[in-house]
């Protein structure tokens, strides 16, 4: 392929072969350097808060029809940065660093339009299998976002498809008192230029947000060739309460009604650039800058956390030191391994700091799923 260094080219067949027949955990594989980002999976909740003031905007739709609208709108603003960043800034998509148990990412985006401050505080709460789990809030609206996520990979026509666990769950305690909450489903990730050495994701299938209020929107992902014709595209459908159908945020993701002619509102576009309703009303626009987290100086973080703790690792790969990254790297991993030991020899587990594990989330029905339930934070301050 084009992207991959001429020196790397062996390493990387024998990686997409790795992968071509292997389904799981791709975390683990070893994966040639032109390919790593310095960043870890731990910071990736961040990108569900780069739209402070959508998100903010929430809590003053005053109506619960609105308030669901602009849930959406919000939800599928947040997509390009999820998916579409490390194209932006590292030229393609890349391995993230594979977090340690127990790793933290803690940041926050000051106030700035007088919309609130948010803060953000992610934990990986599983190693094996990787899973993440993080706390969004914006205090003054009333506003947290809560979720984990996880990830089964298979290998499918040269594409690594990307089943995403977990869910997001939005809460919103009105004035009144009254608490609204959205259950927000993933959706599913297709990551193609596999074999050229710069792998790209396009989203596919559909995700829901179904609300305690009954309202539920339905999020279609299509690529190139399907509705506008262009990659990123998404067609999302608004459905008012239906008659005979509670949609609480408990329902079940995989059984919602699949209403066809009844959605209130239909927006099409991509998440990447704009959308506009049926109406011809502009929708979503995400052609202006994101707003980036605040994180605090690596010297004042705790070793745990993630900056702190991949700084040598990062420092080497964004130096091309890979020499540097690879020898920081086994340190991190041997430590891990020697601490999973000594917990296991003293029958004292890891404990998790920020959140607790549920075995099934009362939150989603059927209630097969675990949670995590955010606990405080009495780590720092
Ligand atoms: C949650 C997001 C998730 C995490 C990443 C699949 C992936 C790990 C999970 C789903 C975020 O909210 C959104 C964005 C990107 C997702 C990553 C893309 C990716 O490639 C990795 C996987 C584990 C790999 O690193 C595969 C090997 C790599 C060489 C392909 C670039």
């Amino acid at each position: 392929g084009g992207a991959v260094p001429s020196s790397q080219r062996s390493s990387w067949t024998q990686f997409v072969k790795a992968i071509a027949s292997f389904s799981g955990d791709l975390s683990n594989l070893t994966a040639p350097p032109f390919i790593l980002s310095p960043v870890s999976l731990t910071e990736y909740p961040s990108y569900w808060g780069e739209r402070p003031a959508l998100f903010a905007a929430i809590a003053d739709g005053p109506t619960e029809e609105e308030r669901q609208l602009r849930v959406t709108r919000w939800f599928i603003s947040t997509l390009k940065g999820q998916y579409t960043t490390r194209n932006d800034q590292l030229g393609s998509e890349k391995k993230p660093l594979n977090p340690t148990l127990g790793e933290l990412f803690y940041g926050h985006w000051p106030d700035v339009h007088g919309s609130g401050e948010q803060s953000l505080v992610v934990e990986q709460v599983s190693h094996h299998p990787p899973i993440t789990a993080y706390f969004i809030e914006n205090k003054s609206k009333g506003l947290v976002l809560q979720g984990h996520n996880a990830q089964k990979t298979s290998f499918s026509a040269g594409a690594i498809i990307v089943k995403q666990i977990g869910h997001a769950i939005l809460t919103l305690d009105l004035p009144s008192g009254a608490q609204e909450t959205y259950l927000i489903t993933l959706p599913r990730l297709r990551i193609d230029g596999i074999w050229y050495g710069s792998p790209y994701i396009e989203l596919s299938d559909s995700s829901h947000i179904a609300s305690s209020t009954g309202f539920v929107s339905v999020i279609e992902y299509k690529g190139k060739g399907y509705f506008s014709g262009k990659s990123h595209s998404f067609k999302a459908s608004v459905y008012p309460p239906l008659p005979g159908f509670v949609a609480t945020a408990k329902a079940d993701p995989e059984n919602l009604p699949q209403p066809s002619t009844t959605a209130k509102y239909v927006a099409e576009g991509t998440w990447v650039g704009t959308s506009k309703l049926k109406t011809g009303v502009p929708f979503t626009d995400v052609t202006g800058p994101r707003v980036e987290v605040q994180v605090a100086d690596i010297e004042t973080q705790d070793e745990y956390e993630s900056r702190r703790l991949w700084r040598e690792v990062a420092r080497g790969i964004r130096t091309g030191d890979f020499e540097l990254a690879s020898r920081e790297k086994s340190k991190i991993e041997n430590a891990e391994r020697q601490k999973r030991k000594d917990e296991l020899a003293a029958n004292s587990p890891w404990k998790l700091k920020h959140f607790e594990h549920i075995d099934s989330d009362p939150e989603c029905l059927p209630p097969t799923e675990d949670a995590y339930v955010y606990t405080g934070f009495l780590a720092k301050q």
